[in-house]
């Protein structure tokens, strides 16, 4: 088995890893993903014990137990290329011995479900509602890095997506993959909504904001909302999910995310107070996690 340089997976002098200050016995089996830092108390709160505390930069995490079950909750910041640091670093917490720098023989998957907020692109998809995403849109390219990706994304959805939409050349190709099956049928219940997620690389332009400066597409949104494939529509906007999925079922691991919609593009509206929605939303997760 190949070693892994010393500068390829840098481990701290305390034997953490980089960016994520983790240690490999520190890591729980389940693993809640937040994009604000301030979001780990609130999840931490609902732990019985917690056994663990860290923070360097946006990467702040508890390790505790919640009715029997370890979880790890860890911020991630926002965006798909904080994703690819957080995805890699959990990966080598499990899979890579930090004393030899080499991949374990036996590989070993961990539960990764991110808590976060969204934009809905449906009118019928109302502000504070929960959805989780069946399949993400990646407009971010982090996954396109990585030799196989292809195998686990929909590529006729693509080539749909890329037609109808009449996908501008200079942008990344956008990219779309799925939630861990067994994930998913796990957190889907009664009041949960399912659908599309898209993935932007950015706040405004890219989930077609206008302030000041005009879009390359001015009707990317009216395209996006009215696009279908098959039975499938896209349902939300938001900024981590494609490269959580993408990269977890390269690597092995099991992905879903579900995001209380705190904003209606199309409608207009926003919510008033998102926070409540968050808190059950949390609840109704680490109760489905830990049955
Ligand atoms: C943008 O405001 C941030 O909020 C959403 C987006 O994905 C992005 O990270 O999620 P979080 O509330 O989990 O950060």
């Amino acid at each position: 088995m190949r070693r892994i340089e010393e500068s390829e997976l840098i481990i701290n002098p305390d034997g953490s890893v980089f960016h994520l200050h983790i240690k490999p016995d520190e890591l729980a089996p389940n693993v809640i993903l937040v994009g604000d830092p301030g979001r780990v108390e609130t999840v931490a709160a609902f732990f019985d014990s917690i056994e663990f505390s860290s923070n360097n930069r946006e990467f702040v995490s508890r390790t505790g137990v919640y009715r029997d079950t370890r979880f790890t909750v860890l911020s991630t910041g926002i965006g798909t290329d904080n994703i690819d640091i957080v995805l890699n670093e959990l990966d080598a917490l499990v899979n890579v011995d930090f004393a030899t720098r080499k991949v374990k023989q036996q590989q070993k998957s961990i539960n990764i479900v991110r808590i976060g907020t969204s934009g809905s692109l449906q009118e019928d998809l109302p502000v504070d509602s929960w959805l989780l995403s069946q399949s993400a849109i990646g407009f971010d390219g982090v996954l396109n890095f990585y030799e196989g990706c292809e195998k686990n994304s929909d590529l006729e959805f693509e080539k749909q997506l890329i037609e109808d939409i009449s996908w501008s050349p200079r942008l990344t190709r956008p990219y779309v993959v799925e939630a861990d099956k067994g994930l998913f049928n796990l957190l889907h219940g009664e009041n949960v909504y399912t659908g599309v997620t898209i993935s932007a690389p950015g706040f405004y332009g890219p989930q077609g904001r206008v302030l000041r400066l005009p879009l390359q597409d001015a009707d990317i949104n009216e395209k996006l909302s009215d696009f279908r494939f098959g039975e499938k529509r896209i349902t939300n906007y938001e900024m981590e999910c494609s490269a959580i999925y993408g990269l977890s079922a390269l690597l092995g691991h099991k992905a879903a995310t579900v995001c209380a919609i705190i904003a209606n593009r199309n409608a207009g509206t926003a919510s008033e107070d998102y926070k409540p929605v968050i808190k059950t939303l949390i609840q109704y997760v680490l109760d489905r996690l830990s049955r």
